[in-house]
């Protein structure tokens, strides 16, 4: 078979995100209305705020909008790790960044799956955010080997996702067959199952060890926890979703908001107690339950540089320290005004913020640039002549602090505690089977590559830029 034969990579992604949206939306019905309430909005904005519309759609995004979305699951074991890397990158998703979580007393690591490449982001942007359980944070000696043994035992991906992830990795690609089956087979690895592996006493020692530690071990795969769609006004949405019948966590996670939208600001609901059956010894099971999946919104804003990350960790870091957020809640209005008074040391608007070297942007010639002979001019005089346009890149990532929020809000604050340990990013590396992608090299790719693009007009002292 000729590579031209093969199922895209991008079409296999989107194929996937569709059908995973499909099942959550079925499993947990508030999904379903989160994604309709999003969507109602997002129509709304774009409709109130025509040079938002006309950015997205200059930068070949508006269409992505609707189908965006981020799911996040837990894995058990380096093996689970390595494979789950595998059934990625067949759909073109590769791992990107390094979130240590430890600091926030949840005892994973983790990467995030994702796109790389502009174009293949705008085909389908679909990210899975995968932690890895750090076994060696659990402290009592004989749980961690028990831990071990039950993960040890179970197989997350089916005989024929396995089989065809070795068939794609030897021919270099899937039939469109075959593409459909593998979608089939590794979805199956995401399902709920409300039959643990587990009896419930073991449950017990594994939640009372950390509520992480039940939801990956008790269980037979690695279910999907959350998925998240992603809106362009995200306290809108939070505002309304208690008039649909959902609650939503006190805080917005990441920056507050502003007139440019920078990196990425997240909500969740609470997740749902779930019927769960507990198996015992002699195979008759035992009814309890289980809180593990919910659902997030986020909004998406403008990629930063070092520079720019370092100015928003050191003012987050500020007002969490004048006002740190309360588990419960409780303090929510002084958080948010304790972050809106710090972030105004952060400029808010593009041109400021493009001109100190906090953000990425990609450039491109505007109708007269094209129809101006050859020049050989510097960015900020071009943009003045209106020869060219400087369009935020959006961030692809995530926040560590914010995904420790996301966590926390699902665990109770009883769950919260600290871990000496720090990040280990080589054993994840090692235990992933590769070395996880620099997401700022990513964004710098894509500003340059932009710049080159408009040489016509910038002449040869943007190239050496
Ligand atoms: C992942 C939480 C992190 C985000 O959006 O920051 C996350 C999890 O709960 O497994 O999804
Ligand atoms: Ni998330």
């Amino acid at each position: 078979m000729s590579e031209t034969d093969f199922i895209a990579p991008d079409t296999l992604r989107a194929t996937f995100a569709a059908a995973m949206s499909a099942m959550y939306r079925d499993e947990v019905p508030a999904y379903r209305t989160l994604i309709r309430l999003v969507e109602a909005v997002n129509t709304e904005t774009l409709a109130a705020d025509p040079d938002l519309a006309a950015q997205l759609d200059a930068t070949g995004s508006l269409s992505r909008i609707s189908d965006e979305r981020h799911g996040a699951i837990r894995l058990g074991t380096p093996a689970e790790l390595s494979m789950m890397r595998r059934v990625f990158a067949i759909m073109g998703m590769y791992p990107v960044g390094y979130y240590d979580l430890s600091a926030a007393g949840v005892p994973v690591h983790s990467t995030a799956f994702r796109p790389v490449g502009e174009a293949n982001l705008k085909r389908n942007p679909f990210r899975v955010f995968t932690s890895l359980l750090r076994l060696d944070l659990i402290v009592d000696d004989s749980l961690r080997g028990e831990v071990a043994s039950i993960l040890s035992r179970r197989s997350i991906f089916t005989t024929s996702a396995c089989a065809l992830v070795e068939k794609a990795e030897r021919d270099g690609g899937l039939s469109a067959t075959d593409g459909i089956s593998f979608v089939h087979e590794v979805l199956d690895t995401f399902r709920w199952h409300d039959k643990a592996v587990v009896d419930a006493a073991m449950y017990d020692r594994l939640h009372t060890a950390h509520r992480l530690i039940a939801d990956i071990a008790s269980f037979r795969g690695p279910h999907i926890n959350h998925l998240t769609p992603r809106t362009l006004d995200i306290d809108t949405v939070q505002d309304r979703m208690p008039k649909k019948g959902i609650t939503p966590k006190a805080v917005i996670e990441g920056p507050p908001a502003r007139r440019c939208p920078i990196l990425l600001r997240q909500t969740s609901f609470k997740a749902l107690n779930e019927p769960v059956g507990f198996v015992r010894q002699d195979g008759t099971l035992e009814k309890g339950s289980h809180t593990a999946r919910f659902g997030e919104i986020e909004q998406r804003g403008l990629a930063l540089t070092p520079k720019g990350r370092a100015l928003y960790d050191d003012l987050l870091a500020k007002a969490r320290a004048i006002v740190p957020p309360a588990a419960d809640g409780s303090n929510a209005a002084e958080y948010q005004v304790a972050l809106s008074d710090v972030f105004a040391a952060f400029p808010d608007t593009w041109v400021e913020i493009r001109r100190a070297g906090l953000g990425y942007f990609v450039y491109s010639l505007t109708e007269k640039g094209k129809a101006t002979p050859a020049s050989n001019t510097d960015i900020e005089s071009a943009i003045e002549d209106e020869l060219l346009r400087a369009d935020p890149i959006v961030y692809e990532d995530f926040l560590p602090v914010s995904a420790a929020g996301i966590f926390q809000s699902n665990l109770g604050e009883s769950a919260t505690r600290k871990f000496v340990a720090g990040p280990n990013q080589l054993k994840f590396e090692s235990d992933l089977g590769a070395a996880v992608l620099d997401e700022f090299a990513h964004y710098s790719d894509i500003e340059m590559t932009s710049v080159r693009n408009c040489l016509h007009v910038l002449g040869t002292a943007a190239a050496a830029e």
